[in-house]
């Protein structure tokens, strides 16, 4: 009886996560505005429970939809009907994720999380995982690396800021990753920085003239909630946990809830929704906690909040087609840190303002952080292009954060040669 007991604990436990079996990604290519509208229209469908990976935006550039097992017929009808292109990209989403959980596990046993030399940097790790490694790396570099606590979310978990600092009332330069939740691959590549941060201080010429003259801050899992949510419940959630009045849906998405065109074209009023604004700017305490430390801190003058997936290179503004006075300056030096990224495995970015290179998107961090006069205000969409897109395999976390760290080093010593 006991035995039976544990087992149907055990199947409990491990039906309890989200199934998506049988579900697929569809990318789809809309020819004009009127077939762009078209796929638009399948957002008012609630019923369909379509998760959109890419937005709609323009003719000729992609949009990307989760579709549930149940809605994969009438979506490919309602397509094929009005003779709109489509591909699947994601045959079937579980397989995977069933991969994804078999690595984890072999990374696990592959690793000896006690110190950062022996941590595994090539899997996924929890919320609590994180949080050792994050206390493990500030004991293991006293005076040089702290840990700030900026506010707790909305359950209540430690929103923690890794600060690398070799003096006082310096100048800092801000890199956010995870604040999507599933876009796993960021909060994975924010450990690797922070190692590499670590290892090429007094080491790298370049890194340690810039740790001489400003300090790094680095928030790795900035919506901790729906991450842990994404382990234990549903891997593809996105937005954060704090519950809507009227509403059964859950979350807000924390890159539209920003002040900055809030409520604006590109977000939704709607709490059901992914791109759910929330009741007000800053409603959010994930967000509101990197208001207030920004605000009081007074002398940020870089800041990049990482994303996946897409691989571009974006600057203000997302809410407007209005360029920034900036305009020029930010978009060569795009240039430089996306031929850098390129130059180590050839992959390819693309770059330029939000609106004009992904789609309209209001109340974005970026976009705020660059009106509060941040001016190297930049956001990554990392790896990969659509092949996998949130469910990244784990054997590209390395590469996919080495390329990286070349680009953003471009615009940290930017930044740093223009104090
Ligand atoms: O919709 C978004 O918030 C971003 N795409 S994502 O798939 N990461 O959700 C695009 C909006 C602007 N992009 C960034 N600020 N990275
Ligand atoms: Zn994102």
């Amino acid at each position: 009886m006991k035995g039976i007991l544990a087992l149907l604990a055990l199947v409990a436990a491990v039906t309890s996560m989200e199934n998506f079996s049988g579900q697929q990604v569809l990318r789809i290519l809309p020819a004009n505005d009127e077939q762009v509208n078209i796929v638009r229209e399948l957002e008012n469908y609630e019923d369909l429970q379509l998760d959109f990976w890419q937005e709609p935006s323009v003719p000729e550039r992609f949009i990307d939809i989760r579709v549930p097992f149940f809605s994969l017929q009438d979506v490919k009808v309602y397509l094929e009907f009005h003779n709109i292109q489509y591909s699947i990209m994601i045959p079937d989403l579980q397989t995977l994720l069933d991969e994804e959980k078999r690595d984890m596990k072999m990374g696990r046993a592959m690793e000896n999380a006690r110190s950062t030399d022996t941590f595994n940097y090539a899997t996924y790790h929890t919320f609590d995982e994180i949080n050792n490694f994050i206390d493990t790396l500030v004991a293991e570099n006293p005076g040089f690396v702290s840990k700030i606590e900026i506010g707790k979310s909305y359950q209540n978990r430690p929103l923690n800021v890794l600060k690398f600092s070799t003096g006082a009332n310096r100048p800092a330069f801000w890199i956010d990753t995870g604040i999507h939740s599933r876009e796993w691959v960021t909060q994975a590549s924010g450990l690797w920085f922070a190692k590499k941060i670590v290892n090429d201080f007094g080491r790298d010429q370049s890194l340690t003239a810039t740790l001489n003259r400003m300090d790094i801050l680095l928030e790795i899992v900035t919506n901790p909630d729906g991450y842990v949510y994404s382990h234990t419940t549903n891997r593809m959630w996105r937005k954060t946990r704090s519950p809507n009045s009227g509403s059964t849906c859950i979350g807000t998405d924390p890159n539209r809830n920003w002040d900055a065109g809030f409520g604006g074209g590109g977000s939704s009023s709607n709490p059901c929704t992914e791109t759910y604004r929330g009741p007000s700017a800053n409603s959010e305490p994930e967000v509101k906690s990197i208001v207030n430390y920004v605000k009081s801190h007074g002398n940020i003058k870089g800041f990049i909040s990482i994303h996946s997936y897409s691989q571009m290179l974006l600057y203000p503004y997302g809410y407007t087609t209005a360029r920034t006075p900036d305009n020029a300056e930010l978009d060569s030096v795009a240039k430089v840190a996306v031929d850098a990224l390129t130059s180590l495995y050839g992959t390819q970015y693309t770059y330029g303002s939000i609106i004009s290179t992904i789609y309209q998107a209001s109340g974005g961090t970026i976009d705020w952080t660059y009106n509060q006069g941040i001016k190297y205000s930049y956001s990554f969409e990392l790896r990969d292009t659509g092949r996998y897109g949130f469910a990244l395999p784990a054997n590209q976390i390395i590469p996919t954060s080495e390329e990286t760290w070349l680009g953003l080093t471009k615009i940290i010593e930017h930044t740093r040669d223009n104090l």
